[in-house]
């Protein structure tokens, strides 16, 4: 009996995710999760990455992709790379700020006017002090070119956001992360933390009447079918910080080390080209599929969060070094 099962056991074939071939050979399994639709410019570069490094390392090296949340949401992801069940993860620095709070602060409400400030600062010294805070503080680590997400707009089933007041009361979904809930109290809406795994159904349920997401989002994961307004605000720049766990890293020779940081790297520098032509280039298609859209002057929004004490809070609680950091590519705020 125990002869047969052993039989069995080396017939059964491996279950393996797709683009897996080297799995078998392969000396280290590298799983990399993500919460994007596979259409979203995160996964597509992150296929043709893992690809690379398979190829590069040889065989060495099977780098996997769980996008869309396969492996849970957010705070579950966040917890396997923590313990490295997980070896990588891309996470909005704001959620993030759930384990690391320095790490908002790249989040500061308009605070960054264009992508020549958010790349000079994310490349720069407010990215290398959050990912110095990232390594110092927890059983992670960022590779150095964070990815992007881009500048964030409100989409609701009720109503248009034209400006501050029409956020008060509204029933919206914000991501887990202490900074997003502090900006909604200070628009004096009811924001209510929901993992992106699952807005869509909530939406659809009417748990919430609204979200805020950047249009690249909004459409590859489909919210147009279940939001009517889309209301231009670029309220905050959002990215994703290419994550490790530091442990399963270190288990890696040197030389597969480079190949996976080098193509990390040069995969976020091209995922950043790609998703700011989405979202140049989204607004006439989202349009076409029935959203109405208005935009926004952001002065109205800076001066309510400025009343409500929003920048003078957030100072404080990063401290007077980080924020001098933050406003050496921002100019002064508030
Ligand atoms: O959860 C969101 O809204 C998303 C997809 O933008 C982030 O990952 C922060």
């Amino acid at each position: 009996r125990r002869n047969l099962l052993a039989g069995a056991s080396a017939l059964a074939l491996p279950a393996l995710p797709m683009g897996s071939a080297f799995a078998q050979k392969a000396e280290f399994t590298l799983k990399y999760g993500n919460n994007l639709p596979v259409a979203h410019p995160m996964n597509m570069r992150a296929a043709e990455m893992a690809a690379k490094i398979n190829a590069e390392s040889k065989g060495r090296i099977a780098f996997e992709v769980y996008p869309n949340n396969q492996l849970g949401n957010d705070t579950d992801m966040l917890s396997q790379t923590r313990s490295g069940a997980l070896d990588f993860f891309t996470l909005s620095p704001l959620i993030l700020g759930t384990l690391v709070p320095a790490a908002q602060i790249s989040g500061v409400g308009f605070a960054f006017k264009d992508y020549s400030q958010v790349w000079a600062a994310m490349d720069g010294d407010l990215g290398a002090h959050v990912r110095k805070q990232i390594e110092g503080s927890s059983s992670l680590f960022a590779f150095e070119k964070i990815w992007d997400n881009g500048y964030r707009q409100i989409t609701t089933g009720t109503k248009p956001v034209n400006q501050p007041e029409d956020l008060k009361g509204m029933k919206i979904r914000i991501p887990p992360s202490p900074f997003w809930v502090s900006m909604f109290k200070a628009f004096e809406a009811a924001p209510a933390t929901i993992n992106f795994a699952e807005v869509y159904s909530s939406l659809q349920t009417k748990v919430v009447d609204a979200q805020e997401n950047p249009l690249a989002i909004i459409a590859t994961a489909k919210l147009n079918e279940v939001q009517k307004y889309c209301s231009i605000t670029n309220h905050m720049w959002d990215g994703f910080w290419f994550m490790g766990n530091k442990k399963s890293f270190e288990r890696l020779p040197a030389d597969l080390q480079a190949i996976v940081t080098r193509n990390v790297n040069a995969a976020g520098l091209k995922q950043r080209d790609d998703v700011r032509q989405l979202n140049d280039n989204l607004l006439a298609e989202l349009k076409g599929k029935g959203m109405v859209i208005n935009t926004t002057n952001a002065d109205l929004f800076r001066a309510k969060l400025r009343t409500a004490n929003f920048y003078a809070d957030w100072h404080k609680k990063f401290g007077a070094e980080a924020w001098a950091v933050l406003e050496k590519y921002t100019g002064k705020l508030a």
